[in-house]
């Protein structure tokens, strides 16, 4: 039977690249994000490419009325989660401390602790009562060191590294993997996100850089999730040659 693999934020950048890799791979799909149409182009094309299985759940994982019932009332043949991946996230705005748009912070706080904290719950819940699963958390260097104007948007991703610990340690019991993958500087949507569509900025996040792409990310997410069933990656870092940590790079 194939497992099941649950990715928030598959619309777009490591969401979309792991849907790719876990379907190649021959897992069946829950998958959410915002963008609806996104999400049944990436079904339809799975289906066509890999006669994967898709269940699409286009919400906000903001809204925590309407993610946790639809993770609670999933129809019974997908509530066997093997994997979560707990992805979906951004950052808004990159800007001095009292300078900041306290809306960007806002939107950073509610979807990057609290809307994880929603689904990594509610998904929870069915793996202990299936007494199985592996939680992993996309985090980031961001979480590991802060650099300038990185403010709410690294504290964010501290709190996935408080969180990712605390649920390995809550969910022992249940048998549960849970593994951090905190990639650095990668391309995606990400940048262009954060500058509010303005591509000129957002490119020069990567200037002189061969960034990780979105599969080299998923790449090493899947390998996370093929070890031996006694074996746990707590928690990974990952970034391009070019980068040590979240503040030294070296561009050419
Ligand atoms: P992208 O912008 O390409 O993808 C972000 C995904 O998150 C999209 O699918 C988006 O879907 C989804 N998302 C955002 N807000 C919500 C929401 N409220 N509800 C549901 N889904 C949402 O960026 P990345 O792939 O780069 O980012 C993925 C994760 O990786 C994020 O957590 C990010 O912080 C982290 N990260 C990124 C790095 C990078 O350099 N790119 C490095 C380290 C970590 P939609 O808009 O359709 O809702
Ligand atoms: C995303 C990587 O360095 O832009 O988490 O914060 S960085």
């Amino acid at each position: 039977m194939s497992s099941i693999v649950f990715i928030t934020g598959a619309t777009s950048g490591f969401g979309q690249s792991c849907a790719r890799k876990f379907a190649s791979t021959g897992h069946k799909l829950i998958l959410n994000g915002r963008r609806k149409e996104r999400l049944e182009a990436l079904a339809t094309e799975l289906k066509n490419t890999y006669q994967t299985e898709s269940l699409i759940l286009p919400i906000d994982v903001r809204n925590q009325e309407e993610i946790t019932t639809a993770i609670a009332n999933l129809p019974s043949a997908w509530t066997r989660i093997e994997i979560l991946i707990n992805n979906a996230g951004l950052a808004a705005g990159r800007d001095y401390f009292e300078e900041a748009n306290l809306d960007d912070w806002n939107q950073m706080i509610d979807t990057n602790i609290k809307g994880f904290l929603y689904v990594s719950q509610a998904v929870s819940k069915w793996m202990a009562v299936h007494q199985k699963g592996h939680i992993v958390n996309i985090g980031s260097t961001a979480g590991q060191v802060v650099y300038e104007k990185g403010n709410a948007y690294c504290a964010t991703k501290y709190a996935v590294d408080a969180l990712n610990q605390s649920m390995r340690i809550d969910l022992l019991r249940h048998g549960i993997k849970v593994t951090a993958v905190n990639p650095g500087a990668a391309e995606t949507e990400f940048s262009l996100v954060r500058f509010k569509g303005d591509a000129t900025t957002a490119s020069k996040v990567y200037d002189g850089l061969k960034p990780l792409t979105p599969e080299d990310v998923a790449d090493v997410i899947y390998f996370t999730t093929t070890l031996p069933s006694h074996v746990c990656i707590n928690d990974l870092t990952v970034t391009c040659v070019q980068q040590a940590d979240s503040v030294y790079f070296h561009r050419k």
